[in-house]
């Protein structure tokens, strides 16, 4: 009897442990890191410039901003979202900004807003 009671606790403890689990697996925003390099904004470690993200509609990301562009101030802004950062010196300093994706699919600019001509991507929800 008592057997069956310690058993029953603990299954109930894993049950609450893998619910809590899967619950902030779906609540915890996705990190998003662009690093701004040679005037264009990166993924870590990717060669592509100005890489599209894509996200999925309703999804919380954290979107951070590297600036690595030395002597150049840079900043970080998905303006159809009203979403950005400050403006960063070329120093290597970061900013994180919290996102949430609209519930309904589009496609939106991302852009540096102090060189929108060369620092420009797009932020696809769907
Ligand atoms: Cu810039």
């Amino acid at each position: 009897m008592r057997r069956r009671l310690v058993i029953t606790v603990l299954l109930g403890i894993l049950v609450a442990g893998v619910a809590w689990g899967i619950s902030a697996a779906l609540t915890t925003p996705r990190e998003i890191v662009l690093v701004a390099s040679g005037m264009t904004f990166y993924f870590e470690g990717d060669p592509t410039p100005n890489p599209t993200l894509r996200l999925r509609p309703g999804e919380k990301v954290r979107l951070t901003l590297i600036n690595r562009d030395r002597g150049m101030r840079h900043d970080l802004a998905v303006t159809g979202l009203g979403t950005a950062t400050g403006v960063l010196a070329g120093d290597g300093g970061s900013q994180t900004v919290r996102l949430r994706a609209p519930a309904q699919p589009g496609v939106y600019d991302y852009v540096c807003r102090l060189h929108v001509q060369t620092m420009r991507g797009v932020l696809e929800v769907g």
